[in-house]
């Protein structure tokens, strides 16, 4: 039995889409609506407590968290080379897994979703989505020092590279901007073909009327 990849529009899902592309994981996807409560219907939350995209629905159970779905991609799949394999690369992947997901994506959060932190005052919104943008553009810094000159943020191509991508695609879309380093690996990821196919799945799947979701 094919795994099920809950994803919606333009989220970080797109990085669990390109890994499962890469490494030629047999899944459907499954496109969910993206709304003020999350993804999809309530019943979703079976899945999901707080309606996020992805899960990743297995023969075992729901995986939950980009990171952890990256990791039981690497596990089925490890001759891909999603992930490294040694020690001290699976600790760096581990540490940019950390950041990406829990300082990076929250950043995100505030500009996407300001109402979720201060309510509907707009004066407040604009000023959280001031103070937001001067973090973010501290965090691309911090991110392109990681990166150095280096074409990957590990070794070679990895599913760090896709998680990645998603916030340059997020910054890029919000007119934003990226540092030198973090543009051109952004048009890398834009290049490689488990990202191509993955924003192809993406924009061709119909989303799932919600008696539907599996
Ligand atoms: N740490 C989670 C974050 C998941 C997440 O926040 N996904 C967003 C889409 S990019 C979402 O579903 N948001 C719904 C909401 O916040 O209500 C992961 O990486 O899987």
């Amino acid at each position: 039995m094919s795994d099920y990849l809950y994803f919606s529009m333009g989220s970080c899902a797109l990085a669990s889409i390109a890994s499962c592309e890469a490494a030629g994981h047999p899944y459907n996807a499954v496109r969910l609506e993206m709304g003020a409560d999350g993804a999809g219907e309530s019943t979703y939350a079976a899945l999901s407590p707080l309606r996020q995209v992805p899960v990743l629905l297995t023969e075992d159970g729901p995986i939950r968290e980009t990171g952890a779905i990256l990791f039981y991609l690497d596990r089925l799949h490890s001759e891909i080379g999603l992930l490294p394999k040694d020690p001290k690369g699976r600790e760096l992947a581990v540490r940019w897994l950390g950041f990406l997901g829990g300082t990076l994506h929250p950043t995100f959060r505030l500009l996407w979703r300001p109402s979720r932190y201060v309510g509907n005052d707009t004066a407040a919104q604009r000023a959280l989505r001031a103070s937001t943008v001067n973090y973010l553009a501290k965090a691309w810094e911090a991110v392109a020092s990681d990166l150095g000159t280096s074409a990957w943020a590990l070794s070679s191509e990895s599913a760090i590279d896709y998680y990645l991508h998603v916030f340059t695609r997020w910054t890029l879309g919000a007119q934003l901007s990226l540092p030198e380093a973090l543009r051109k690996h952004h048009e890398r990821l834009a290049a490689a073909p488990a990202m191509v196919r993955a924003v192809s799945i993406e924009a061709s799947t119909p989303i799932k009327p919600s008696k539907e979701e599996k």
